[in-house]
């Protein structure tokens, strides 16, 4: 039996495909909504296939339950919050789950931490703890760091393609969690230590956020001369080792907009490049509020009730909003603005700005510039709706030909 400790994006879409590959799975989540919601039969978040992934681990007889079971082997998913102030990791989450796994785990388990982590963690929090009881790690207890790799909205397709990596002290065990992963995992299964596996993980996102903030940059450099930075890229990704990403409003979401800052806070006179790309990242929203304000003025709109901002969410197609751009962008306006304008995301169920519309028509009726923030297929599928608008298209994705860009 293995059990999966916090069941939000990363633990339960896990913790069914464990369920699928035969394993028994009991999830643990200490909040008891979501576990007798999830007992009920209710999911708590949109992601593509989960449901039926979820109603086959149902028959399967997977059990969500507040309580830590008595196992040889637990995966860890709880949240690793980011101290904005310190720029630091907050430890907390997995510091209490590793405790209650001890509580009640059978001599020799493993505990397997997904959850994403500062490099240097393991080491730093996770070892001191389990010691500090009178376990001996090796022995009593195995430690391994897998981290997770999955991105909302292509998860399951990427739980079983994406290559993963399982960093362990002991080769014997890497094998054996090897063995757990390689149930639904398709890809290539790398065995390494422990630090590695650490600092991979962290590097995986910091380089997407170099490269997203260099088409940002490149997409202010654009607009001072009004070149069509969309048009530029397209034709340098010809050469054949030239791969510009998209500029876009910002970069949200928990990973890439979080991880890079654990590097520039360990290694703060190495970063340089990369603390400059977190600057750009974090300067898109101020970026697309100058790009309203110039349409505005363009058209002698004095009134921000007038501007609505399409997505709530941090990217297309999921009702995730951590640290979205959106958000980001009216944490910027002033409170005047902020209240002002309208918001309005089709995925985004529950009230979490003022002014925000449950209906798009509605919506639109009130507005008459458009700042579509994400791309989402919703958007695409209705643009007779928005083409007598004025659009900001900080996404590129509104086929229409009269929209202004980032
Ligand atoms: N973005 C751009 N331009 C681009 C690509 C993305 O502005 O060309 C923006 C998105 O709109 C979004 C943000 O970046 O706001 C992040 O989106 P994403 O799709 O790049 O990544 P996430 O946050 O959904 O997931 C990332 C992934 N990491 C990498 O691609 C290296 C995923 O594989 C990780 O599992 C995940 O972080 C995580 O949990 O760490």
């Amino acid at each position: 039996m293995i059990n999966i400790i916090g069941l939000g994006y990363i633990g339960l879409p896990t913790a069914l495909m464990l369920a699928k590959s035969g394993m028994e799975v009991v999830g643990t989540d200490t909040n008891s909504e979501l576990v007798d919601s999830l007992a009920d039969g209710n999911l708590t978040f949109e992601e593509e296939g989960l449901e039926e992934l979820f109603q086959e681990a149902l028959s399967n007889k997977i059990k969500f339950t507040t309580d830590y079971q008595k196992t040889d082997m637990y995966i860890l998913a709880v949240p690793t919050p980011f101290t904005n102030a310190t720029k630091k990791l907050d430890p907390k989450y997995v510091i209490a789950a590793v405790n209650n796994v001890l509580d009640v785990c059978e001599k020799g388990t493993t505990i397997i931490i997904e959850s994403t982590i500062s490099p240097g963690s393991i080491d730093k929090y996770i070892r001191p703890e389990i010691e500090n009881r009178g376990f001996v790690i090796g022995t009593d207890v195995h430690l391994v760091h897998a981290p997770e790799r999955i991105t909302p909205g292509n998860m399951i397709y990427e739980l079983e393609n994406n290559s993963r990596t399982i960093g362990a002290d002991d080769r014997k065990i890497s094998e054996k969690v090897s063995e757990l992963y390689a149930g639904f995992c398709k890809s290539e299964i790398v065995l390494t230590d422990i630090r590695s596996a650490e600092m991979s993980k962290v590097i995986e996102n910091t380089f997407r956020d170099v490269n997203i903030a260099f088409a940002n940059e490149l997409a202010k450099i654009c607009r001072t001369d009004n070149m069509d930075v969309y048009e530029i890229t397209r034709i340098a990704n010809k050469h054949p080792r030239v791969n510009i990403l998209q500029p876009g409003p910002g970069v949200g979401g928990h990973c890439i907009s979080v991880d890079p800052w654990f590097l520039v806070g360990d290694y703060p006179d190495l970063t340089n490049l990369i603390l400059t790309a977190r600057k750009i990242n974090d300067s898109m929203p101020r970026h697309v509020l100058g790009r309203i304000r110039d349409i505005m003025r363009e058209h002698d709109i004095k009134d921000i009730s007038k501007v609505g901002l399409y997505g709530l969410a941090y990217k297309e197609n999921v009702d995730d909003t951590r640290e979205s751009p959106t958000l980001q962008l009216l944490e910027r306006m002033d409170e005047h603005l902020a209240f002002g304008v309208k918001v309005f995301d089709p995925h985004v169920k529950t009230r979490m700005v003022d002014h925000q519309f449950m209906n798009f028509e509605d919506f639109i009726n009130e507005i008459e510039i458009v700042v579509v923030m994400v791309g989402h297929d919703h958007i695409k599928n209705n643009l007779n709706l928005i083409k007598n608008k004025l659009v900001l298209d900080t996404k590129n994705t509104c086929s229409l030909g009269e929209t202004y860009k980032l």
